[in-house]
Parts: C-alpha cells; structure tokens; sequence
C-alpha cells in the first residue's frame, strides 16, 4: 500500500436482532486494518453502520409492537455499545434512516434512471425475507432459502428494474482486469464463474410495505433494500462535510462471504451506471460457526455471545483470537477452548511473561531507568527490521493472522534472546543495562505492532515499560523509559469457569502446568557422576520406597556434602533418560542464586513425595513428560519464591524459596 488514504467500510449490520459473533468479527477485522493504516501514518477515514429499512426489520418492528424508527433507534445504541466495547475505532457510523442518507440513495436512483437503466415491470419470484433478496427456483435447496433454509414467498408486483445484465461484461472485464479487486482469489473466481452465465435485471423497489425510501418519482414504492444499502458507502462521505474527494474510491469494503455478488457484480454494475469509481477491493472473509463447525443459531443453543466473552476475558483477548485463530478469508470455529489455551500460551506465557520480566529486572537491577534507541545491542541482536517488513507484507495481502504469526515469532526470539543472555546472571554494568535495554526496545516493537489488534494491552505496555505509542516511523527515536510497576497483563484466570467458558469442555485443562508432576524429595546421597565434570548423581527419595537415580548439573558450585540430606523439588514425571550411562529418573528444580550459583529451590519442611502444586490449576499429569513441554512452563522466581505467572507454587507447609533475583527462571 502506497496510498496515503484508506477508506475501508464493513457491511452495515441488520438490526433486527441483537448484533452477534459475525457481527463482532467482522468489525475487529476492518479495524485492525484501519488501525495499521493510521500506524503507518495514512490518512483513515473507516466507516461501520446499520442497514436500517426494508421488510425484514419492518416485521421485527411490528413483532416488537413498535413502530420501525423506534424500533431501529433502540437496536442501533445495542450495536454502538457492543462496537465501543470492541474498540472499533470508527470515524463515522451511518444508518440508512438518517437524512443524509436518504438524500444520496434518491440522487443516485435518479442518476442511473437518467442513464436509461431502469424501467418498469412486473416480478414475480421466490423471495427470502430474511436475505431481502429474490432467488431462482434453481438457487433453492429443497425449495428452501440457501442461506437461512428457510421456505421463500412468491412476491408477483409490480416493480421497476435495474439494468443490471447490460454490466455484466464490463464488471467481469473489471475483475478480470483487477486481480486484487476481490480477495481472496477463491471469491473472485467464484464470481467470475457465476458471470460466465446470464446475468438478469434487477427489481429495485418495492410496493407491498413503506418502510425505506419512496422513489422520487415514484413514491408509492421504496427503493429496494439492497440498492439503498450499498448506497452507504458514498452517502456517508459526503455529509456533514464532503469526504469524497478525499476518499473516493473505497480502497477496502470488508463483507462476508454471503453478500458476495451484491458487492462484486450488483454495487460496481450501480457505481458504472451512474458514473462512480468503482472501489479498489472487495475483501470478503469466512463465517464465524460454533465449535463444532454448525452456525450458531438460538434454537441450536450454541450462540456465544461476544459480551459475555469480552466480560469473562477482555476486549483485547477476544480480538486476539478472531484475528490470529482464524484464517483470513475462511470459515473458522469458535471455541472457547481454543481461546482458553491461546490465552495461556500465546498471550500469558509468551508475552505476558516476557514483558513482566523485562520490567521487574529493570526495575530491581537498574531503578526503574534505561534508554533505548541507540543500543548496539539491540541492533545486532534483536534487529526487527525483517519482522516489521513481513508484518506489513501481510497486512497488504489481508493475511492478518499470518501478520500476527510473525510477531509471536519475534516474541519467542527475544524471550529466547533474554534467556541466552541470562540478565539475573549479570553483575552490574554496562552488559546488564544493554541486555535489558534491548529487552525494553524489543518490547517497544512489540507494543506497536501488537496495537493495532490489541490496543489497550498495547496502551498498558507503554504505560508499563516507559515509552509513547506513536506511528511506526518514529519507532526507531532514542528515549528514556521510566518503568513501573506492573500487573500482569494476562493474569491467571481462576478454574472456577465463567458460564460462557462452562459450555466447551475442554476449556481450562490445556494449561502447560497441569501436566506437571513436581514432588518434594529429600537427597539420600550425591556422587559425582563418573563420565561428566557437570553432573552429579543423586539418590532421592521421592516417598516411593525404592530412592532415585537422578542427574543434576549442579557441580560447578556445590559440593556432595552441600547437597546429601537436602529437601528438593523434582520433576518426577520427566521421561527417564540414560545420561552417559547413568540412569535418570526426573530433575531436580534449580535456579541461579544471587551470587551467580546454580542451586535446587527449597521446598523447606513439606513431607516426602508431596505434590506441588498451584492454586486453581488441576495436576493431571502425564505419564512421560517431555523436556520440551516442561522448558513452555514458565517458572520463576518473584520475592524469593518460586512462582508459575505471577502464583506462588505450594506445598502443605508453604512455598518453594531460594535466594534469587526476580525473573531468575526455574529449571
Ligand atoms: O448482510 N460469521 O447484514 P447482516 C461471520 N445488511 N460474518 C457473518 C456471520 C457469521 N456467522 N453472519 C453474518 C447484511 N456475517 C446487510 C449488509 S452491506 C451494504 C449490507 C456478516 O447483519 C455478513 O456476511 O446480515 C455481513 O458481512 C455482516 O455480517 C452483516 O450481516
């Protein structure tokens, strides 16, 4: 994208009911692209809104005993309050009742009866209420709606047509033409199949029902819900203040899957007749279906509704998991088990944690100060020109999760990076202070290009590490950062589920620390192993008769008297291994104290082969863990105890202690 304007649209929302899951997506979708626009200092104009008139809410309407306005006038503030509680960072909101619209929709009829595209007929055809459009007998699947599956009326009126089938060569010629037009590819071809055959005329009012707009010339009919509709678009632009100079043509309508061809035959068929640009890209994505691939549906009882998820989460979690769970473009299941386990992995162990180290080490080893912007560290180690270019790459393609892919990705490098360079390790000093100076400036990266999905964990980051969110140019300026102290970002959500998180199963036993299995053992005896300088070999005894074999790396600073008769924290269920032909049955817990020794954490006076646990998280441990799933358990210690995010692990008599520096891990 090379523009310096964006003018991105979703569809405008039937109000006939409560605004659902699809509705909640669609709108975080655009937004995280409008907020990348703005982050690269485009000028954004993005507009959402409701599609207010014709038969479908007119029946809600009457159904409610109320009159149409009134009707719409409540439903729009329960879209407004869900959109602000998703962030949607929407410059304007049109609904096709107001004035301004209704204006631009009669302009833009007479405009294309001026070009000689409309005349008057009869219909007669199956019509569906519920997708205020008609089908062909052949578009029906058992005589029923395709969408809704629902039976369709025969509506015969009188009507006047659009001349839509005179286009249809000159709108495939466009996409034809246009290859970025419609996205993904699979839609455009799609439609390009569909305009292989006969297009007809379209019937744009109707007479039967009043609620829409009269026909200037005609008032006896409104105009057909669809071609006011797509009205919206241009109509928003040009009052209070003309926008359509700056803004015309749309660079981005984002719609869903369903209402595919009213966007990429029958709106560029209006806007060529009546002499508009066509806009720049359709972008059309999947469908949001329940966890187990169904549509939600009321009377199927699996609607989960994007509120009550916002409340047992945040706002921030929820677009988290639309924008990196589900693949651009395509249908995806929503369950809360997956959300659930993002949340863990993902945004608490990968960022949360990162970020809370960063900030305690900052705080405790270097008061609270650091300056970032000139650190040859940072630079050679945690250069996020690459990262930064590939995020933007997929923004232009509308890959929006596989953007968010790549920023985990830098995520993980530079958790990997600090755990390399092993600051609690550091004396103080110059290395110290880079070290955690470019932990903060990767994390002001990581800030910026995490804002446009999750602005407010974005905006806390900021507040937290010390530096100002501002476009993606100023990322690299020199600045002090003062660090506070935070709260984890992510907290660890108690098991007592939420009711929304109580409908999906699985929920709450994917955390990474349930399959943990972490006694106390007393060591009997330690030698030092016969074939490794590092190792020693402990016989502990874990309770369960027979003691253990088990290897430690811990010889560089403790002698075997240090260790024989010590409590410690095993790992009992690590997949036994053979190290230089001695056995090994499970590791002992160890961190770097203060004076630089590597030493076993203590779990003080609790009995022999007691399990340790966390509060609120179930052990189901497995059989034989492996290596890999205990080193994605982040354990640190906090205060001088040894802690799993932010809760302290326990025995009967207490928690597991050694003298470490904050954010020292545990391994
Ligand atoms: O179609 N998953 O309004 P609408 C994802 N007023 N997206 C979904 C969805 C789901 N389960 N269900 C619906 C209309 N959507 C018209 C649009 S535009 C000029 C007029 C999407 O309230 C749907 O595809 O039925 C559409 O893009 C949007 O939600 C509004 O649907």
């Amino acid at each position: 994208m090379t523009a310096q304007r964006f003018y991105i649209t979703t569809a405008i929302d039937y109000p006939n009911s409560v605004p659902h899951m699809g509705h909640a997506y669609e709108k975080v979708v655009a937004d995280f692209y409008a907020r990348v626009a703005r982050l690269r200092g485009i000028e954004t104009h993005f507009l959402i809104g409701l599609d207010e008139h014709g038969q479908k809410i007119q029946e809600a309407a009457d159904k409610a005993g109320m009159g149409p306005q009134q009707f719409v006038d409540d439903k729009a503030a329960v879209f407004r309050a869900l959109y602000e509680k998703l962030g949607i960072s929407h410059d304007d909101f049109i609904r096709t009742s107001e004035p301004r619209h209704h204006q631009f929709a009669r302009d833009l009829y007479e405009r294309v009866r001026d070009a000689g595209d409309i005349y008057k007929d009869f219909y007669e055809g199956e019509y569906c209420i519920s997708c205020e459009r008609f089908y062909t007998i052949s578009e029906l699947v058992d005589g029923k709606c395709p969408i809704h599956e629902r039976p369709t009326t025969i509506i015969k009126e009188e009507s006047y047509f659009f001349r839509l089938g005179k286009y249809r060569d000159q709108v495939r010629a466009h996409i034809e033409a246009h290859p970025e037009f419609i996205h993904p590819d699979e839609r455009r071809r799609e439609i390009l199949s569909r305009l292989q055959e006969e297009v007809r005329d379209l019937s744009i009012s109707r007479s039967t029902f009043d609620w829409g707009i009269p026909l200037p010339d005609d008032p006896a009919h409104v105009l057909y819900v669809w071609f006011d509709a797509l009205a919206n678009y241009y109509s928003a632009l040009l009052r209070p203040r003309d926008l359509t100079e700056k803004f015309w043509p749309a660079d981005c309508h984002v719609i869903g899957k369903d209402i595919l061809w009213f966007h990429t035959m029958i709106w560029p068929a209006i806007l060529l007749s009546a002499g508009y640009e066509l806009p720049r890209q359709v972008y059309v994505h999947g469908f949001i279906l329940d966890k187990d691939g169904r549509k939600m549906a009321k009377h199927l009882g699996n609607v989960v509704d994007p509120m009550q998820v916002i409340e047992d989460y945040s706002v921030d979690v929820l677009r988290y998991y639309f924008l990196r769970s589900f693949s651009s473009g395509k249908d995806g299941k929503f369950a809360l088990a997956d959300l659930e386990e993002r949340y863990n992995s993902e945004l608490g162990n990968d960022l949360g944690n990162l970020i809370l180290r960063v900030a305690k080490l900052v705080q405790t080893r270097l008061g609270g100060r650091v300056r970032v912007g000139d650190n040859p560290e940072f630079r050679e180690r945690l250069a996020p020109e690459k990262t930064v270019a590939a995020f933007l790459a997929h923004v232009d393609d509308r890959e929006h999760n596989r953007a968010l892919e790549v920023v985990w990705d830098y995520v993980r490098a530079v958790n990997t990076y600090i755990n390399d360079r092993a600051p609690w390790r550091l004396a103080d000093g110059e290395e110290l202070t880079s070290v955690l100076a470019a932990g903060v400036e990767a994390l002001r990266v990581i800030a910026h290009l995490t804002s446009s999905a999750m602005p407010e964990i974005a905006r806390s980051m900021a507040a937290t590490l010390g530096f100002a969110l501002g476009p993606l140019d100023a990322l690299a300026a020199p600045c002090e950062c003062e660090v506070r102290p935070s709260q984890p970002l992510f907290p660890r959500r108690e098991s007592s589920a939420p009711a929304a998180v109580a409908a999906a199963p699985a929920a709450g036993d994917g955390d990474p620390f349930a399959k943990l299995e972490i006694r106390v053992g007393h060591i009997v005896e330690a030698r030092p192993h016969p074939d490794a300088d590092q190792l020693f070999v402990l016989s502990v005894d874990l309770g369960e008769g027979e003691p253990r074999s088990i290897c430690a790396g811990l010889r560089a600073h403790l002698k075997a008297e240090d260790l024989s008769g010590r409590a410690v924290a095993v790992l009992a269920n690590l997949k036994p291994a053979v190290l230089r032909g001695v056995p090994s049955e499970g590791m002992v817990l160890a961190t770097d104290r203060r004076d630089g020794a590597v030493v076993p954490v203590d779990p003080g006076a609790a009995p022999i082969g007691e399990l340790i646990t966390v509060e609120g998280i179930e052990t189901q441990p497995k059989k034989k863990l492996s290596k890999s799933h205990f080193e994605k358990v982040p354990l640190a210690i906090e205060k001088g105890v040894v802690v799993y995010r932010g809760r302290p692990l326990r025995t009967t008599v207490g928690s597991l202690t050694c003298d470490a520096e904050d954010g020292a891990p545990v391994r």
